[in-house]
């Protein structure tokens, strides 16, 4: 075990000696002092080192740079002087782990001074490019702990409600949503598919009566989308639950779970997004607001003289999508809006329809963003062969239609893009919110 003390502890161990470990956030050299700022995952510390006293320190940080990595044993102690916490660590030995070459790019602007030039921020594909590098930041490391709480609240809200957790295969022998939009992949002597959802095993669990089922796991889609909230890979979501009486149950369940983790997110983290993306976490009143596709155009309309062409108007168009949220805002003080009765011709194929030929499903759009599709599935055997020829799919889905032909639950669910809700919450792009982000022209790193 390392007697490695976090920086986040730092203030427990006042008057001790310890040992940290850490990156080199910055360091001010006067002629006569040192001053570090070690940081790790954790927090940050100024290390105050007096260099006639330590000479042998002051050596081994000759040259270092800002993000070496460095290991520093020395004595905390307190001073009202220091601006970081009023605490500090004098250092009876450094020992240099790690030289960090100058950085290739700026992750923020740096101000103009009286001896230099203002640095511009580079731009996020070239962050990108170095992403790990990137990701040193504050707003980045703190990203990633929102998301895992964000994920794990909802995943324990859904283990709360008697749901299991399950695995499905991502290469697959045949497209899960449309024929369009899959990457194919060589298989030995055959082709398979990446997943583009994990929809057919979904449903197969419920033919399988396990009857509550989430997973947590990646999404491909061969699109050539260059957009804020598109990726060619991104995590989904997924659910699926069985003896529903209509996709309302559906929605019901979703907004509950958002709900659990948006207040577990304002509790935990609310106030430093607010501080560090400067916007607020709001937790959001259920049930949440509910409006046909017809009626959101035509509302769109009065509200804003929004038009489409008629030809548009069985799905939703992206500044329609924007535009709901104001709509939404205005109407019901909510970032919420559940969208229905979509056009069967813009839906999947396994959506159950209504005696009118309407699918029993939703989208729902947060901040004007979609979040969410969701719907009762058709679990008759015979329709759902129907549905599938109709969209011209029936081979290709022919395992898929076994599922049903040997007794199969109601049931329905929904896929939810962790990515954007991430990027969402923090005020984020999709490039920005991501790990490492996949797109038409990106594999690297
Ligand atoms: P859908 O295709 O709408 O539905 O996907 C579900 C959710 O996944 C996210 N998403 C994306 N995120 C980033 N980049 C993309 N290219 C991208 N495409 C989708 C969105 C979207 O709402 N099988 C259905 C779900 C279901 O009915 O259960 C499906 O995949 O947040």
């Amino acid at each position: 075990m390392s007697d490695r003390i976090p920086l986040g502890e730092i203030r427990n161990h006042i008057g001790k000696r310890v040992k940290v470990q850490g990156f080199v956030d910055t360091i001010r050299d006067s002629r006569a002092m040192l001053f570090i700022v070690l940081k790790d995952i954790t927090g940050k510390v100024q290390i105050t080192l007096e260099k006639e006293q330590k000479p042998e320190a002051a050596a081994a940080m000759e040259g270092v740079t800002g993000d070496s990595v460095i290991t520093v044993s020395g004595v905390v102690a307190e001073n009202s002087y220091v601006k970081m916490g009023g605490i500090e660590i004098l250092p009876e030995e450094i020992r240099v782990e790690s030289i960090a070459d100058p950085l290739p790019i700026a992750r923020k602007e740096i101000p103009a001074t009286k001896k230099k030039k203002a640095v511009e921020r580079s731009g996020i594909d070239q962050r990108i490019d170095y992403r790990w590098i990137d990701l040193r930041t504050d707003e980045n490391q703190f990203m990633f702990q929102v998301q895992t709480a964000f994920v794990n609240a909802m995943r324990q809200y859904l283990l709360n409600e008697n749901f299991v957790e399950i695995h499905t295969p991502k290469l697959i022998g045949a497209a899960s949503e449309s024929g369009a939009d899959v990457f194919e992949v060589k298989y030995f002597d055959r082709n398979a598919y990446l997943a583009q959802s994990p929809q057919f095993y979904k449903q197969m669990a419920m033919a399988a009566g396990l009857e509550r089922i989430f997973e947590v796991g990646p999404v491909f889609r061969a699109e050539k989308s260059f957009t804020s909230r598109h990726t060619t890979e991104f995590t989904g979501f997924d659910l699926e639950f069985s003896y529903i009486d209509s996709f309302h149950d559906v929605m019901k369940l979703e907004e509950n779970l958002l709900k659990a983790g948006l207040e577990c997110i304002q509790d935990k983290y609310g106030e430093q997004i607010e501080e560090m993306f400067g916007i607020p976490v709001r937790v959001p009143g259920t049930p949440f607001p509910v409006i046909s596709l017809k009626t959101l155009y035509e509302e769109l309309e009065k509200d804003f003289g929004y038009t489409v062409d008629e030809s548009e108007k069985g799905d939703l168009t992206t500044e329609a999508e924007r535009l709901s949220f104001e709509w939404v805002k205005k109407h019901y003080d909510h970032e919420f809006l559940f969208v229905t009765d979509f056009d069967a011709s813009k839906r999947a194929f396994y959506h159950m329809r209504d005696e009118n030929g309407v699918p029993q499903g939703y989208d729902l759009i947060w901040r004007g963003v979609e979040i969410t599709t969701g719907a009762q599935r058709e679990h008759r055997h015979e329709i759902l062969k129907r549905q599938a020829e109709e969209k011209g799919l029936a081979e290709d889905v022919k395992f898929y239609l076994e599922f049903f032909k040997y007794g199969c639950p109601p049931h329905g669910g929904f896929g939810l893009g962790v990515d954007r809700l991430t990027m969402l919450l923090l005020g984020l792009t999709i490039k920005e919110a991501m790990f490492i982000f996949r797109g038409p022209g990106r594999l690297n790193p």
